[in-house]
């Protein structure tokens, strides 16, 4: 008999809930009711967050508070910590270079570059994990997955000029997973994928040399510019920034997205549920919470095994209840209609239900600390990447060979911590709300008839003034949310299409601008195109890798329109953006041609002539440019004006 998976245990497990006695003592009714009201707009959060502050469990906010003040050094950029004859810092009017002679200038344009090359990299790595379990379908080496949109791969086949008459689904797997693979570095000079960008957009990045090559040239090019006695100017660094970008926007995070929905279906609209109201007392809860969908998905058909649900009925639980978290939830809730429990700063909340038997992480956006806040419960925090081992976790090494095994196992686990569980503790004082997601890029087309046309003339006629993707993370700087939902509720009443992606869209969803009804939100013109459609104004297209869904949409309309996606009134924007994933996206949107509204400053104030770069001299080179407001109804204001200065310019 084959020997059962078990994990290993990553140093001791964390087993006191380490409060913190000496902040408990300072908290008084008063100020843990301004605390929670100051720290979240997310109704359901709020329980959760008084409750953390009267039992001492640390959060997020709590660390924020403890690390200030910030270093102002660091926050304008201009510290180097690049090579041992520093650290360096700019100090005028003496300290204006660093021991080698680099200038603020310099420095923050290094900075820069080094956190947009992190997040280029984070998501083109995912991408080329769910490429190479293609290739493994393919070659027979990987079984556990199947081919679950024989359509798109074949139209992706084609994309890349691959005969697909008489051949297999292993076969044409086999060829594209390969032909994808080549996508990351061999010795060609561009990315296949990235030709589905409009042609004009194409000769921007041509003219401005910025042509994405191989995925991980521009990434490995970035990280040596970054090297102490390479980049010089500041400028040629910033422009390599944008080429990376782009191979990381129109290159893994077009892979991971294409060949996810490959694997495992391209999402239609569904509804489900979202909020920390998704946990149920009666059931065995499981959140399934980073980024890459590979795992969770197996979760999810383990969770139905037979063996598993007569464990269930065994331990006294109604079932198993599946939640997710952030993308990996995301990417569920798209795919599946698998409530999702919140987004980045609900993490350490959901565990303070009292009620959840396991949290299984993949990677990225994971508080490492969250075995310390799981410690205060029963919960178990289990690890499966081996990049991402985490201290105090329990931890399963997931490979694709081995999947269905691995996820009934961590599923087993979870099942058999249900009598851990204390009752007394269990707390759920919320209820989830109804959210409609699932938009595809094809998904939208069929909502529209089969043809974007009907969407280019509600633009044209003005009743869609224009569009906006609204992207990122939660930031302790902003209050969680606040950026998110006052932004989109004020451009739907302003006629503006807002399309979402991440925890922007988890906020949205939240708030309740992710169900048909919220139409009646929208403005005169917007409100009742969603109506007769039966939408949302505000489209949920998905995880943050789906980014890359926005530029697919816009690529459409712009092809369908015969211009470079610069002249198309649509805008990006970040409200409450953290990750260096975020940077990247940023990037690849304004170097694709759309402007770009930031609600939480870049580490590049120490330098005023990256400032002026990225947000006017960019306007020279890609047609696009950042802009930096923190206050989301001013934010508001600048893509609007944006919107209609480029229906000018059309002529609509
Ligand atoms: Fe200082 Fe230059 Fe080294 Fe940075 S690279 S730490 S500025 S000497
Ligand atoms: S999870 S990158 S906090 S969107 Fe993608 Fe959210 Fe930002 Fe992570």
């Amino acid at each position: 008999m084959k020997e059962e998976k078990k994990p290993q245990i990553i140093r001791e497990r964390i087993e006191v809930c380490e409060l913190d006695r000496a902040r408990l003592s300072l908290m008084n009714p008063e100020l843990i009711k301004q605390k929670r009201e100051n720290r979240t707009i997310d109704e359901a959060a709020k329980p959760f967050i008084e409750l953390t502050m009267k039992e001492g469990i640390e959060t997020v906010w709590d660390r924020h508070e403890m690390q200030q003040p910030e270093c102002k050094y660091c926050a304008a950029g201009i510290s180097c910590q690049r090579c041992a004859m520093g650290p360096c810092r700019i100090i005028p009017p003496h300290r204006v270079r660093g021991v080698c002679g680099a200038d603020a200038d310099l420095i923050v344009a290094r900075n820069l570059l080094d956190q947009l090359a992190t997040g280029a990299a984070a998501h083109s790595d995912h991408g080329r994990e769910i490429v190479l379990t293609l290739y493994g379908v393919g070659k027979g080496t990987v079984n556990d997955y199947t081919i679950s949109d024989p359509e798109k791969m074949k139209r992706l086949a084609r994309e890349y000029g691959i005969e697909t008459a008489g051949k297999s689904e292993r076969k044409l797997a086999e060829e594209l997973g390969l032909a994808m693979l080549e996508e990351f570095g061999t010795l060609k000079d561009s990315l296949r994928i990235a030709d589905r960008a409009p042609r004009a957009t194409r000769e921007v990045w041509k003219n401005a040399g910025i042509v994405p090559r191989g995925i991980d040239r521009e990434v490995v090019e970035a990280m040596h510019r970054v090297q102490m006695g390479v980049a010089a100017d500041y400028a040629n660094t910033l422009v390599h920034g944008l080429r990376a970008s782009l191979s990381d926007g129109w290159g893994g995070s077009s892979l991971a997205t294409e060949v996810s929905d490959i694997l495992f279906g391209t999402p239609r609209p569904n509804e489900s549920l979202v909020n920390l109201g998704v946990v149920k007392k009666d059931h065995v809860n499981i959140s399934l919470h980073g980024h890459n969908p590979m795992l969770s998905e197996m979760v999810v058909k383990a969770a139905k095994d037979s063996e598993i649900q007569a464990l269930v009925r065994k331990v006294g639980a109604a079932g198993i209840n599946l939640v997710g978290l952030c993308c990996t939830g995301n990417e569920l809730l798209m795919r599946k209609g698998i409530p999702n429990a919140g987004n980045h700063f609900n993490q350490e909340l959901v565990i303070t239900t009292g009620a959840l038997e396991a949290m299984v992480v993949d990677y990225q956006c994971i508080f490492p600390s969250l075995p310390r806040t799981a410690s205060c419960y029963h919960t178990y925090i289990i690890s499966t990447s081996p990049k991402s081992r985490i201290p105090g976790s329990y931890y399963f090494e997931f490979e694709p060979e081995t999947a269905y095994e691995t996820a009934k196992a961590i599923v087993k686990m979870a099942v058999e911590n249900f009598p851990n569980r204390n009752p007394d503790r269990v707390f759920i004082p919320v209820e989830p709300v109804k959210v409609t997601t699932g938009f595809s890029v094809e998904a939208i087309r069929g909502a529209l008839g089969g043809t974007f046309k009907p969407l280019i003339d509600q633009i044209a006629s003005g009743n869609i003034r224009g569009a906006v993707g609204i992207v990122g993370c939660n930031n302790p700087k902003v209050k969680h949310d606040y950026g998110h939902v006052t932004l989109s509720k004020e451009l739907i009443k302003r006629d503006i299409l807002c399309v979402e992606t991440g925890c922007a869209a988890i906020a949205s969803g939240k708030a309740g601008l992710l169900q048909p009804s919220a139409a009646s939100l929208a403005g005169p013109g917007l409100g009742p195109v969603c109506t007769s459609l039966g939408i949302p104004p505000v489209l949920h297209m998905g995880s943050c890798v789906d980014c890359s869904r926005i530029l697919h949409l816009a690529a459409e309309l712009a092809n369908a329109l015969n211009v470079g996606i610069h002249r198309l009134p649509i805008a990006g924007a970040a409200p409450e953006w953290y990750s260096q994933k975020a940077v990247s996206i940023g990037s690849y949107f304004v170097a694709s041609g759309v402007f770009t509204v930031l609600g939480v400053m870049p580490k590049i104030s120490g330098s005023p002539a990256v400032i002026s770069l990225l947000t006017e001299g960019l306007k020279g080179v890609v047609n696009a440019s950042f802009a930096v407001e923190p206050d989301p109804l001013k934010a508001a204001d600048l893509i609007s004006a944006h919107i209609e200065r480029k229906r000018t310019e059309l002529g609509i």
